[in-house]
Formats: C-alpha cells, structure tokens, sequence
C-alpha cells in the first residue's frame, strides 16, 4: 500500500499511468506486455459473484440485539441469556426480481440477521411474512420460477403465477397477505420481520419447547399500495435500499422488538392443526407473545460488496439451545443455503470478515479456494494422540426429537383444523377493514386482468372463493366486467400509504 498518491498494481508495484496504455509508438498497437491494462481489464471481467437465486435485490445494515426480557427458562442459548448484547448484521430484500430490480414491487421481504454470538454464527433467515407459499421444500423451485421468467420471452408472467398458485391451493394464506395492505412495505424500516418457520428451544435442564420468533418495528408498520410504489419504482428503484442507509446516516436508527410465542413440546403432538406447517400462524390467544429483546441498526456497511453482497445466511447455523423443528421447508433449507454460497461466494465464504465466526475455531474443515485460515502443524484427523480436540459425543441428540414411520412420499398427516384456506378466510373476513377488503379485491382484479386466461382464470375465482365467497365473487364479476386497469406488474388500487402497525396481532389473535 501506498500513501495514496500513485496506483500500484494488485502485487504492490508502482504503475505507469492510469490515462494510456502502453502502445507501439502514439498511433500503434497496444502491448500484451502492459500486465497493468492486463491485470485492469480481467479484473474488472471478475468483478460480480453470481447474484442470489432468489432475493438478488436488497441491502443492509449492522447492528446488535440486547435481551431485555427473560427467556433463559426456555433456551439456554447464550445470545437470548438476560442481558446479553450481540452484535449482528441484517439483510433485507425483494424475492423474485433481480439485482436491479425496483424495490417497490409486490413480494415478500427478506429479513436475515446473522447474530456473532459467543458460541458461534446464530443466522435467523426469515421474511416479513409469518407464513410462507408452499409447506414442502420439493414444491420450491417450481415456485420460484413460475415467479420469475417465461423460458421462451424472458418475461414475467401473471398468467404462470396463478397457475402454480391456483393448482397449489396451501398459497391461499400468503397470497391473501401478499395481496393485501401489507403486501409493499414503505420502506424496510416499517416492516415487521418473522422467523414463520417454528424452531426448537431446549434449556440448561434440556427441556424442549417449540417457538416462533416476531421482529416488530418500533417505527410502526407502513405500507405502499400499488400505485404509490409503482411511481417510486420509476423515480428510485433504490428507494428501501438508499430509506434504510440515509436513516442510519442521519444517525435515526432503526429498531424492532423481538417476542417469541413458545409451544410446550409434548402440545405439538395433538394441537388442532400442525403446528409445523409453514402456511400457518399460531393465534396469539392460543400462544401469546414474551417479550425477548431489541435489535436496533446503527451502521452502514462500509462497502456494499463485501459486507452485502458476499454475507452469507444459513439456518444451519445454529447454536446450543436451538434446533431444527419437523417443518419440511426448514429441513430443505438446512441443505440450501451452504451449498448456494459455495457456489456463488467458494467453499470458504465463512472466512471473509463479514461471515466469519467471532469465537475461536477448531474446525476440521481445510484447505480449498482462497483458503486462509489454518491450524499450522496441528493434526488434520480425528482422533488424534497429540492432544488436538475432537468432538465424540453419544446418544440422544440435545435439539432433537423423536419420530417413527416408514419412508414416504406423503403430505403431513392431516388434523381437524388443518386446510388451506380458513386462516386466509379470518384475515379477510375478520383483520381488515372495508377499505382493506375492497384495495385487496381491486389489487387481485388487476392482477387477474394482466394475462391470466382460462382455464388458469376460472381456478383463480374458485381459489379465491374458498378463501371468503363474497370477496370471491367480487373478484370474479370485476374482472368478467373487465373492471380495473390491467396490470402486468400488479396493481390497480388508488395512491394512499396505509399505517396500521397492529394488523399482525389482530390476525393472529383473530384465529
Ligand atoms: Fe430462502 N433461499 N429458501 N427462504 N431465503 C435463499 O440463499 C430456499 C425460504 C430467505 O439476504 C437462497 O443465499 C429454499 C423461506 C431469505 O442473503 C437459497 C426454500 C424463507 C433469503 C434459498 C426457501 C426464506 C433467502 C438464495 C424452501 C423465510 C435471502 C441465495 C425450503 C422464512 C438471504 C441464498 C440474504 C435466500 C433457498 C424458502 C428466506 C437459494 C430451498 C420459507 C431472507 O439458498
């Protein structure tokens, strides 16, 4: 490294010129020979990783959580202990659209924390939806590409959506949520952030609990509709990215309030529904919310590549005193996301500063792409007689739980009160307002009427009235009528922002 007063090349040497490159005489032939324009032009060839498969588009924040409340009685893992401040980083995000897509578009939101806890990376990977499209992990690519991009054109397609969600009736619950108030957050700040997927707990005695973890906002939550987002589409495509840096700037941090709502363990077994289905929310009467924490967001990252782009988030990083629960979507996702990042990131993407660990390691693991961590001399196997420690334990797994059956191909074994539709019903029929029904029933219409043909169209009516029969038939004669401004993207509701930070609490306390 220099003073900063001249360029030097990637090995450190000082170079001629960063205006010409080396040429035979003025007007000749540029020279192989110039390993600077070289080493400049395959640089810059070099310069992106492979975008996220599926939330390409978003950004971030660091910040740390402080546990305010007292759940040691259900977790012994050391970040929830009473007191303990852990610093993290956040990534929130669009779903569907690529890197440069606007962040105004109707989608979920991603909100991934990776916590740097004392015994190790906790990454909590959620959404800012309690629920989630489908409840098996091999339903998930299809989902994701018919959110995406017609193979042939390249363009998105209404009509492919409704197919897969129509012949999918388990979507109704997060299609209702997507296409309701909730469906465009103002920014990420007034968003609220879900783990949806239910987690195990054990404590310092083992005892085993089954929770849910709720991120809410402290600015409130705050919604977009579609015509309001469409037009800052337009004037910023960066709007959630550029809202969520300028308030740290100006040094208005951000903040949410962690509460988890906690299951006994033996209650899963005969709950009215399956309480491990990711396209349910357990009413808040049934199991209400304990108060944990606060997380609050007080820096930027310093540099958008490295600490965004290349941060890299796993449900399988767990730590002691939290598990895995019997959700076939979370079970999928322990595979998904390791393999993703070393793919898009290489085999060590846990060495790069923003992912790294910030305990000691004794890891096993060697050697590869970029490798730079190493124990020197230390032995490379397990076990060993010259005192490097191995890990041996035996016996019943501490965040396990146990299960019997033959292997199948089969949907959960159904309860009384499992389907598709009756939570999505509530939310309509019981949560919103008039107003709220009426925008949802304009936002479906418009989306209807942007290309989706029979016999998808028809499904689609049907679809939406077994989740309420009126709003059902309401969709059904505007789009017959031809009501409502086609939509390609979306949208045909009138410009307003909506405010109502306790929508979530009503859904869930309204089962
Ligand atoms: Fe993801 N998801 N996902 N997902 N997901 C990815 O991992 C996947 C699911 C979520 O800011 C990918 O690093 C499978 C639910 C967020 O970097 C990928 C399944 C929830 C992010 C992946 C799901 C999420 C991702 C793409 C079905 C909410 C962005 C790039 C079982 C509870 C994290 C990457 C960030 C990203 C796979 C379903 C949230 C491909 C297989 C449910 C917030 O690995």
């Amino acid at each position: 490294m220099t003073d900063g007063t001249h360029t030097t090349t990637n090995s450190g040497a000082p170079v001629g010129s960063d205006q010409h490159s080396q040429s035979v005489g003025n007007d000749g032939s540029i020279a192989l020979t110039d390993h600077y324009l070289i080493e400049k032009l395959a640089q810059f060839n070099r310069e992106r990783v492979p975008e996220r498969v599926v939330h390409a588009k978003g950004g971030g924040a660091f910040g740390h959580f402080r546990v305010t409340g007292d759940v040691s009685r259900y977790t012994r893992a050391a970040l929830f202990q009473p007191g303990v401040d852990t610093k993290l980083v956040i990534r929130f995000s669009s779903v569907a659209g690529e890197q440069g897509s606007p962040d105004t578009w109707r989608d979920p939101r991603g909100f991934a924390i990776k916590f740097y806890t004392s015994e190790g990376n906790y990454d909590l990977v959620g959404n800012n939806t309690p629920v989630f499209f489908v409840r098996d992990t091999m339903k998930f690519p299809h989902f994701i590409r018919s959110q995406k991009r017609l193979g042939g054109s390249g363009l998105r397609d209404n009509h492919m959506q409704w197919d897969f969600w129509s012949l999918n009736p388990e979507s109704a619950h997060q299609v209702t949520y997507l296409m309701g108030d909730r469906g465009i957050p103002k920014t990420f700040r007034h968003m609220n952030g879900y783990g949806s997927h239910t987690y195990l707990w054990v404590n310092a005695a083992g005892e085993k609990h089954w929770v849910k973890y709720h991120f809410h906002s402290d600015q409130g939550v705050e919604s977009l509709t579609g015509t309001e987002a469409e037009r800052i589409a337009g004037q910023d495509a960066d709007h959630h990215r550029r809202d969520l840096h300028d308030a740290i700037e100006a040094g208005d941090f951000p903040s949410w309030t962690l509460s988890v709502q906690v299951m006994p363990y033996e209650d899963a077994k005969t709950y009215r529904f399956n309480p491990f289905d990711l396209t349910k929310v357990w009413p808040h009467s049934d199991y209400p919310l304990i108060k944990v924490g606060t997380m609050t967001l007080n820096k930027n990252p310093d540099n958008f590549f490295a600490q965004i782009e290349q941060a890299a988030f796993e449900p399988s990083a767990l730590v002691p005193g939290i598990g895995f629960s019997p959700d076939k979507m979370l079970l999928g996702r322990a595979f998904a996301y390791s393999d993703t990042h070393r793919y898009r990131i290489g085999p060590n993407y846990l060495q790069l500063p923003v992912n790294r660990p910030r305990v000691e390691l004794n890891t096993y693991t060697q050697d590869g792409p970029m490798a730079y961590d190493h124990n020197g001399n230390a032995p490379v196997y397990a076990p060993n007689s010259q005192g490097r420690g191995y890990a041996d334990v035996v016996g019943e797994v501490e965040d396990g739980w146990e299960t019997d059956g033959a292997m199948v191909r089969q949907a959960y074994t159904l309860r009384p009160d499992d389907d598709d539709f009756g939570q999505a019903g509530t939310l309509v029929r019981e949560v919103w307002t008039d107003e709220q029904r009426s925008a949802f029933v304009d936002t479906v219409a418009g989306h209807l009427l942007g290309g989706v043909k029979s016999p998808v169209l028809e499904r689609a009516f049907d679809y939406w009235k077994n989740v309420d029969a009126d709003t059902g038939k309401q969709i059904e004669e505007m789009v017959r009528a031809g009501v409502g401004e086609p939509n390609p993207g979306g949208d045909a509701d009138e410009a307003k922002v909506v405010n109502d930070p306790i929508v979530e609490t009503a859904t869930n306390a309204a089962h």
